[in-house]
């Protein structure tokens, strides 16, 4: 069996096992606790999912490094994405939609080699879909394989993006963007909106806060499937250090590229 296929077996499993989890801690109250802001939230099932993780991967993978957002990985400092296998990991993503609205949240993982991505997971736990991608092998959710995305530009889709859309300084910027779209849409969790533009169902995801863990896994499964990913410049994505990020079919890349 390949490294990857070896992987592959092993995060499905481990995936099962959290979804199982999580749904079970529905069952009883959660503990919710503040970071940053009011709004930015954490939880013991956010921890103790990324806990389970870490001690699989360390146990199974004792060379790799592992780039996660409670804390329980590598430190961001330490990491070295050109040389080493570097796994990107979100316990929940979409913590405020977990809390809020028990549903429309992720569990996400990402594995790059040598700074290229190889294979990405995005489970969306109460409706039971596993996005996944092996570079080279098509997107697929659960065991359907998904079409290859269409070039539609801005003015035939939707167009997503964060709550702060309404909220901050980049305000102009999205209405310009909504204003040549069919309509805007928001989800909450950046890895269950880049599924949504890795099948189609939305030409552009516009975001201002992510962090590499947000990102690693919509970066393979866009790739794979057609679109692209760039800072508001045009440049690469940098996963160590996330700016502002558009994500598009390649048409709406470069049409949002141009409005900024
Ligand atoms: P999270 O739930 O894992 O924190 C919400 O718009 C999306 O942005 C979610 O995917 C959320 O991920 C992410 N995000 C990243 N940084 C954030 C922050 N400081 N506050 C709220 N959401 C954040
Ligand atoms: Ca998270």
């Amino acid at each position: 069996m390949s490294l990857i296929d070896k992987r592959d077996t092993l995060i499905k499993k481990w995936l099962k096992k959290a979804a199982a989890d999580i749904k079970e801690s529905l069952k009883s109250d959660l503990n919710v606790e503040t970071k940053t802001k009011r709004n930015d939230l954490v939880t013991n099932m956010d921890r103790q999912i990324e806990r389970d993780f870490v001690e699989q991967i360390q146990y199974h993978f004792p060379e790799d490094q592992i780039v996660s957002e409670e804390g329980y990985g590598d430190k961001i400092e330490d990491i070295h994405l050109e040389e080493n296998t570097v796994w990107f990991l979100d316990p929940i993503d979409g913590t405020l939609n977990f809390v809020l609205q028990e549903e429309n949240f992720a569990v996400m993982l990402a594995v790059y080699e040598k700074g290229i991505g190889q294979q990405a997971y995005v489970y969306d736990v109460m409706r039971d879909e596993l996005y996944w991608a092996i570079k080279g092998k098509g997107v697929y959710c659960n065991d359907q394989l998904l079409p290859k995305m269409s070039d539609t530009p801005l003015k035939d889709g939707l167009f997503a993006s964060n709550s702060m859309y309404l909220s901050d300084k980049q305000v102009n910027l999205n209405t310009e963007i909504t204003k040549q779209a069919m309509g805007v849409r928001t989800i909450g969790s950046a890895g269950i909106e880049a599924t949504e533009l890795a099948k189609g169902s939305v030409v552009a995801y516009v975001s201002y806060g992510l962090k590499p863990w947000d990102v690693a896994p919509g970066l393979i499964l866009i790739e794979e499937n057609g679109g692209v990913l760039t800072e508001f410049d045009g440049s690469p994505i940098d996963l160590l250090n996330t700016k502002p990020t558009i994500m598009g079919t390649p048409t709406a890349n470069e049409e949002i590229q141009k409005m900024i």
